[in-house]
């Protein structure tokens, strides 16, 4: 069978990254429909050999023929738009934060909660890249020793910011100013992603706290989170630091990374082994390595975790959802 397939925002970093990515998969498309803004409407995007033209996205220009709308176009779009393709019977899979912490909104992580699609009520959020990337690593532990506590350090791409971000490095490489990120981010590193709370934390630091807590089932998990953005162009970094509840062996947890689908593990530093944005950039896996004991505790683990955020991280992940769903039935 095939779907008739929508990417809204079709236009934006993570909507052609969807557009290569259903191509690279082999997703069963029967028709596309690309939306993007007034600004995008008109363009003609060659797709597998076929032109499209871009539809503005506006309330009558939603087809009532949409199996699965694949939505990356911000919050606001989301809020408003998701619903209103749900209602003309499309599944939504949508990447923005505006649905995440919705009770009744399911966020997925394939190799992490599957079960989670079932009985979903027409829209699934897609979590923000940072998380994604960790949850197939805690997802093993978990199953196997149990989690106590979580300690994130991020070291995000700018790409994480789209277009804007990656305009952003390149400006300041050639002696201009920032006009995204709050300060130059070349040479730089900016323990600002999102914006500030009124605890002292960022968003991106609570979303990354939450997103884990609900992804993982686990409401009452101590995890905490610092997130940095440095001068990569994608691929983003996570120290985790993690206290299991349970004792464990090196050699067994090594083993679990290498059995778990969708994760490679690089651990070999003597011989300059281990994850790097550069070497995850345009795959599809998450990479682990650095994989040692953290004796300051009980049961302590460190790793470092890459993946590339544009696709691992938001669109090959809201792509599997999709390819989830379709094996389970639900689309
Ligand atoms: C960044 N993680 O690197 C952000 C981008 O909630 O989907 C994704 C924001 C989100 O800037």
């Amino acid at each position: 069978k095939k779907y008739n397939v929508a990417v809204v925002g079709a236009t934006g970093l993570v909507g052609q990254t969807f557009l290569k990515v259903l191509k690279e998969r082999n997703f069963p498309v029967e028709n596309l429909y690309l939306y993007a803004s007034a600004r995008s409407a008109g363009k003609v995007v060659n797709w597998g050999g076929k032109e499209y033209t871009v539809i503005e996205l506006k309330d009558e220009n939603i087809k009532e023929d949409i199996d699965v709308a694949l939505f990356s176009a911000g919050g606001g779009i989301s809020k408003e738009f998701a619903p209103k393709f749900r209602d003309k019977g499309a599944v939504v899979v949508d990447n923005s934060s505006a649905w995440r912490m919705d009770k009744d909104i399911p966020l997925v992580v394939p190799e992490a909660n599957p079960e989670a699609l079932k009985n979903h009520r027409g829209i699934i959020a897609n979590p923000n890249c940072s998380t994604i990337q960790v949850m197939p690593i805690l997802k093993v532990l978990q199953d196997k020793y149990g989690l106590k506590r979580v300690i994130y350090s991020t070291y995000q791409a700018v790409a994480g910011a789209g277009k804007k971000g990656l305009d952003d490095l390149e400006n300041n490489l050639q002696g201009k100013p920032s006009t995204n990120f709050p300060h130059q981010i070349a040479f730089n590193a900016l323990p600002h992603i999102d914006v500030f709370l009124e605890n002292g934390y960022t968003k991106e630091e609570e979303k990354m706290i939450n997103e884990t807590r609900k992804i993982l089932s686990l409401p009452n998990l101590k995890v905490t989170a610092t997130c940095v953005r440095i001068p990569v162009k994608f691929g983003h970094g996570v120290s985790v630091n993690v206290e299991l509840e349970k004792p464990f062996e090196l050699e067994d947890v090594i083993k679990a990374f290498e059995e778990k689908e969708g994760v490679i593990v690089q651990n070999d530093g003597k011989n300059k082994v281990y994850p790097m944005p550069i070497t995850a950039q345009d795959t599809d896996e998450v990479y682990v390595g650095r994989i040692r004991r953290d004796d300051t505790v009980d049961n302590g683990l460190n790793l470092w975790v890459v993946a590339d955020n544009i696709r691992k991280g938001a669109a090959t992940n809201t792509i599997q959802i999709a390819e989830t769903l379709i094996k389970e039935g639900a689309l």
